[in-house]
C-alpha cells in the first residue's frame, strides 16, 4: 500500500498547487470522482481476500479521508484569498479629502466695480450700463470733441464693421461718458413735460477700448465715470463725493484729495484729481487717479439741457488702476493673464 501514501502525497501537492476553485474541482474528480484514482481501488477491494479486504478497506478510507481533508483546507484557503483579493480591489480610504467641484471667484477688477456701484449707490446716485459699440455723436461729438481729434483717428480708436444713422462707422466706445449721455438725455425726456426735473446723480462703469497696449495700457480696460447735473451744484460737491468715494473704497477716513488744473474737451475747468493715504506703504504720497471737471455748457446742451440754468460735475477714473492701489498690483497685465495663481488671491 505504498502507492497510497504516495496518492495521498500527490493529491496534496496537487491541491497545493492550485490557485483556482475550478481547477481545484477537476483535481478533486481526478483523486475522488467516479473513476478517480482513489474509487479504482476502492473497486479493486473485490479481488482481495476476506481477510485482507478489511485492513486494505480501512487504509483506503483513510487515505481518502486525508484527501478529503486536504482539499477542504485548500477550498478554504483559496475562498479566503478571494475574499482578501476582493477587498484590498475595493477597500475605500475614508480618510481621504473628498474631491468637491473647484470654486470659481470673482474677478479683481470686477469686485472693485461692485464696490464702486454699492458706494455710489448708497449716496444717491443711478448705475447705468449700456452698448459698448457706440456710434461717432455719442462717443465724441456730444461730448464736445473736435471733429479732426487725433482720438477719433483709426490710431486711438477701434471702428467695427457698420455704420449709424448718420452714415458714420460704429466704434468701441473710449470711455464710458456715452453712457452718461445716453442716460440724460432719457432722464431729460422722462421729465420733458415736468415742472421740474430731479437731479442727474448717475455713475457709468464698465469696458472700455483704445488702440494702445503696452505695460501700463490695456486695449480693453475699464471705467468709471461719474456724473452730478443739477441747478445747483458746484465743485465744492464734486470735491465731498470724491473724498467720501475714496475713503470709502480704499477704507481710509483720512485720505486727502488735490485737485491739478488740467485739460479735456468735456469739461471747463478741468481738473487732475490725486490722494495721498494716511498710513501704509503709499503714506503721503500724491497717487493720480481721476479726471474731472464742471461739465462743458456744449455737453449740457447735448444733454438736452439749459447750460444756463444746469450746471455739474463728472469724473472718470480707470478701476485697473484703483485695482492696483487697493491691492499693491505692480503690473497691469496680471489683469489679462488668466493666471489662476493671481486670480484666487480675490474674493
Ligand atoms: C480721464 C478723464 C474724465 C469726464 C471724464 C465726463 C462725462 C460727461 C460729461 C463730462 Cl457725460 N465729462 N467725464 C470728465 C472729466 C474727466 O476722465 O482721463 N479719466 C481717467
Amino acid at each position: 500500500m505504498q502507492d497510497l501514501n504516495a496518492l495521498v502525497a500527490e493529491a496534496c501537492r496537487e491541491f497545493a498547487d492550485i490557485a483556482e476553485s475550478a481547477h481545484l474541482e477537476e483535481a478533486k474528480a481526478r483523486f475522488l470522482g467516479k473513476s478517480g484514482s482513489l474509487t479504482d481501488m476502492l473497486k479493486g477491494l473485490g479481488k482481495l481476500s476476506a481477510e485482507e479486504r478489511k485492513p486494505a478497506g480501512e487504509r483506503i478510507n483513510a487515505a481518502k479521508n486525508e484527501i478529503e481533508a486536504a482539499l477542504k483546507l485548500r477550498r478554504e484557503q483559496l475562498a479566503q484569498q478571494k475574499l482578501e483579493r476582493k477587498l484590498a480591489a475595493e477597500a475605500l480610504d475614508v480618510t481621504l479629502p473628498g474631491r468637491t467641484a473647484q470654486r470659481g471667484g470673482l474677478h479683481p477688477v470686477t469686485l472693485s466695480q461692485t464696490r464702486i456701484e454699492e458706494i455710489f449707490h448708497s449716496i444717491g446716485f443711478d448705475v447705468a450700463d449700456g452698448p459698448e459699440i457706440e456710434t461717432d455723436w455719442y462717443n465724441f461729438t456730444a461730448l464736445n470733441s473736435p471733429e479732426n481729434h487725433p482720438a477719433r483717428s483709426m490710431q486711438d480708436t477701434f471702428y467695427v464693421d457698420g455704420t449709424d444713422a448718420a452714415g458714420k462707422p460704429l466704434l468701441l466706445r473710449t470711455h464710458t461718458s456715452p453712457m452718461q449721455i445716453r442716460y440724460a438725455r432719457m432722464h431729460v425726456e422722462q421729465y420733458r413735460h415736468a415742472t421740474s426735473m430731479p437731479p442727474i446723480k448717475v455713475i457709468a462703469p464698465g469696458r472700455t477700448y483704445r488702440v494702445d497696449s503696452d505695460a501700463t495700457h490695456s486695449p480693453m480696460f475699464h471705467q468709471v465715470e461719474g456724473l452730478w447735473i443739477d441747478e445747483n451744484v458746484s465743485f465744492a460737491d464734486l470735491k465731498g463725493v470724491f473724498l467720501d468715494f475714496m475713503r470709502t473704497f480704499f477704507e481710509d477716513d483720512n485720505i486727502t484729495v488735490r485737485f491739478r488744473p488740467s485739460y479735456f474737451p468735456f469739461t471747463e475747468p478741468s481738473a487732475e484729481i490725486d490722494i495721498a493715504f494716511s498710513s501704509g506703504p503709499m503714506k503721503g504720497k500724491w497717487l493720480e487717479v481721476s479726471g474731472s471737471g464742471q461739465v462743458h455748457p456744449q455737453v449740457v446742451r447735448n444733454m438736452g439741457l439749459d447750460p444756463e440754468r444746469y450746471v455739474g460735475f463728472a469724473f472718470g477714473c480707470g478701476i485697473e488702476r484703483l485695482t492696483m492701489l487697493r491691492y499693491g498690483i505692480n503690473d497691469l497685465r496680471l489683469f489679462f493673464d488668466g493666471d489662476m495663481r493671481f486670480l484666487q488671491q480675490f474674493g
